[in-house]
């Protein structure tokens, strides 16, 4: 290339070689230096954004696949569910209590070293779900499972005494146990004889991670428990 540069017309083929880059080839080779070093840094740190964010979304989703699993597996060895409390206003809790009968010996024990009492329980102002049990001297311990991510929990209460469906939609539902007309004590919410006929408990839970939603469900048949 130099060799038909004007600036060294009459130097030979070899010094020419080695009069190196001009000015302007250096200031053009600074700038697309400059340039690919920034496209390529610019790549590293969104693909490292993005491992982040895949590795904050699985943790989540895992914590929160255990956690549904977890209450799922105990509610299929419940005896009965012994208490719900479902939200009249948005920031009111939804629990869920039932009693598993670890032992065995048909009673209700509030001591016991495996805990037969257990309470899930969802606080929608801190988007927390939690466990509630008692620990072996009785005394009451509330532990989160997902700590700040759960964006939505329902319960969805059924039973499967068929004649009690009174709107005759093959689903018989706690409003429907309630009803007097059922046997129900008429007061809005699933409490008293009325929870000794539930069977059939939905549960739905929406987990939050940014933007995303991920909603885990799971059905428990308590009928079905061994
Ligand atoms: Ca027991
Ligand atoms: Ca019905
Ligand atoms: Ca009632």
């Amino acid at each position: 290339m130099s060799a038909t540069t004007p600036m060294a017309p009459s130097r030979p083929a070899g010094a020419a070689k080695d009069a190196g880059f001009s000015l302007v080839e250096l200031l053009v080779a600074i700038g697309l230096f400059g340039v690919l070093g920034t496209l390529l840094l610019g790549l590293a740190l969104s693909t490292g954004n993005v491992t982040e964010n895949v590795r904050a979304l699985s943790n989540i989703n895992e914590e929160s696949r255990l956690a549904m699993e977890r209450l799922s597996r105990e509610l299929r060895q419940a005896s009965q569910v012994t208490a719900v409390s479902l939200p009249a206003t948005p920031t009111d809790r939804t629990t869920l209590t039932f009693w598993t009968d670890f032992d065995g010996n048909g009673a209700q024990d509030l001591t016991a070293a495996d805990p037969e009492i257990l309470t899930y329980g969802w606080d929608p102002e801190n988007d927390r779900l939690s466990l509630t049990v008692n620990d072996v001297s009785g005394s009451s311990i509330t532990r989160p499972l997902l700590a700040t991510n759960v964006s939505r929990f329902t319960l969805d209460l059924r039973s499967s005494q068929w004649q009690l469906d009174a709107d005759g939609n093959g689903r018989t539902t706690w409003a429907e146990l309630d009803a007097p007309a059922s046997g129900g004590n008429g007061n809005g919410v699933p409490d008293g004889a009325e929870l000794l006929k539930l069977d059939l408990i939905g549960v739905s839970m929406t987990v939050l991670d940014g933007s995303r939603a991920q909603t885990y469900t799971t059905r428990v048949d308590l009928r079905n428990r061994s």
